[in-house]
């Protein structure tokens, strides 16, 4: 059984509780200091670090949320001066205002460190060739996996977001035995196979990690199937880190979450209080380590449970069951968190846009495809076909910019959007997540 860090990964959870309370008290007292917005809401709830003296105590801290840290934009969650940030990457997310995140020198490691143990808990090796099918930019998908697959001695490839019919040849020439990217490119993959005329059976893949967006069990025996490789989920946020927040182990039994740098909770989504081991809902976390960028009870938006049992991998970390589903509208697109609401702004701003829509959002060969039905005004109605197509091509254009994401654009009239809507809700995803 290969560990990376075998004495935290496998830590008796009471030793694990006492260093994740001294860790806690620690995170407290430096966001109290070095951060205004912690300082503010701390004294607003007239809490001082010290009343921190407990795992329970911790519980009766207020959250911090997205909107948060879009008020904060772009540094003002900084906890350390901008000259020991040595990296910042932002989140996909398609609002006005990303969020920023910094890394410290020692963030960094620490984020390779985490990547590290859940490509071994999945069984990477250094005599792997890894494949990074995630596009190299703002986005922490790329990078967290690329340091932490170089950090195990892999040869790593990154791939980046190169066509597909180039990322096979990669494989196929490379020898690449491991992929990472998201579990819909896995499929879309497949697809590409399947029309190149290459049998999967034929090139060196054995293994896939995947995340970056919600999958099914379902997905996992598709992926399975038709690339021959055993595929396994890992989970991150970027506000948190990225990947490495958690990964399975070859137990498939839940994620390992890396309890020793992040501490979760669940709450109701609802109430905000806090739900007892086993059940369902919002999954909420601190940091325990963070330098440049740590966070006190993050919402994440993301619904599962924690499950405290014993996993027959060896290791003691609380395993999370795979995200079934979001509290709120977020919508994944190959890794791109995409806020619905946007679009509403971006209709605003074009004449003749009414500010009525609806998303569809399905999956078509693998590939997701967002559709947005928009509501014209009546005068703009459309003897002319040229004149209407630059029309949508205008609100095409204006969405795919802002939500970052490919949009298929389609006019409607008012009366039939408002009868559509009738029939069902402003956003469907009809995707078999
Ligand atoms: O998606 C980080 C990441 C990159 C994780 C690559 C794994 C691999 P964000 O873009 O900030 O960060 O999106 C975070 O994506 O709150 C979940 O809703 C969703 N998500 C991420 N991984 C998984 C997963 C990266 N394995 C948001 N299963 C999260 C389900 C996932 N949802």
């Amino acid at each position: 059984m290969a560990y990376w860090e075998e004495q935290s990964e496998c830590c008796p959870r009471e030793d694990l509780e006492q260093l994740q309370l001294e860790r806690l008290q620690s995170v407290i007292n430096r966001v109290y200091k070095n951060v205004a917005f912690y300082r503010a809401l701390f004294d607003g709830e007239r809490i001082v670090p010290e009343d921190v003296g407990s795992l329970d105590a911790f519980t009766k801290l207020p959250f911090t949320t997205k909107k948060d840290l879009e008020k904060n934009y772009p540094y003002g969650m900084f906890a350390v001066p901008l000259r020991e940030v040595v990296r910042i990457h932002t989140t996909t997310d398609t609002i006005d205002t990303p969020t920023v995140v910094g890394y410290t020198a020692h963030d960094l490691k620490t984020w390779s460190d985490l990547v590290a143990r859940f490509l071994l808990s999945g069984g990477a090796s250094r005599d792997d060739v890894i494949q990074v099918s995630f596009h190299y930019g703002l986005f922490t998908g790329a990078f967290g996996l690329h340091h932490g697959a170089e950090k195990i001695g892999a040869s790593v490839i990154p791939a980046s977001s190169e066509n597909t019919e180039k990322q096979i040849r990669i494989m196929q020439d490379y020898r690449t035995t491991v992929l990472v990217s998201t579990p819909s490119y896995a499929l879309f993959l497949a697809d590409t196979l399947e029309e190149m005329g290459i049998d999967p059976k034929q090139m060196m893949l054995k293994k896939g990690l995947f995340g970056g967006e919600i999958w099914s069990d379902k997905t996992r025996a598709d992926i399975q199937e038709r690339l021959y490789i055993e595929a396994f989920d890992n989970y991150g946020v970027s506000e948190l880190m990225g990947p490495g927040i958690a990964g399975e182990c070859r137990e498939k039994q839940g994620l390992h979450i890396v309890e020793d740098h992040v501490l979760p909770e669940i709450i109701d989504p609802e109430t905000g209080e806090s739900l007892p081991p086993g059940k369902t809902g919002e999954l909420v976390l601190t940091t325990l380590t963070r330098e440049a960028f740590p966070l006190v009870r993050y919402r994440t938006g993301d619904i599962t449970s924690l499950d405290y049992g014993t996993c027959a991998c060896g290791r003691t970390m609380v395993r999370m069951k795979r995200i079934e589903r979001r509290t709120d509208d977020l919508i994944i697109i190959k890794g791109i968190n995409v806020d619905p609401h946007q679009i509403e702004k971006v209709l605003l701003e074009i004449e003749g846009c009414e500010p009525h829509y609806q998303v569809i959002v399905r999956r078509e060969n693998n590939r997701d495809h967002l559709v947005v039905n928009v509501a014209v005004s009546e005068n703009i109605f459309f003897d002319e076909l040229r004149l209407q197509e630059s029309f949508v091509e205008k609100v095409r254009t204006a969405l795919g910019r802002r939500l970052n994401v490919r949009v298929d654009v389609k006019l409607m009239e008012r009366k039939s959007l408002e009868e559509s809507l009738k029939k069902s809700p402003k956003i469907v995803d009809s995707r078999e997540l």
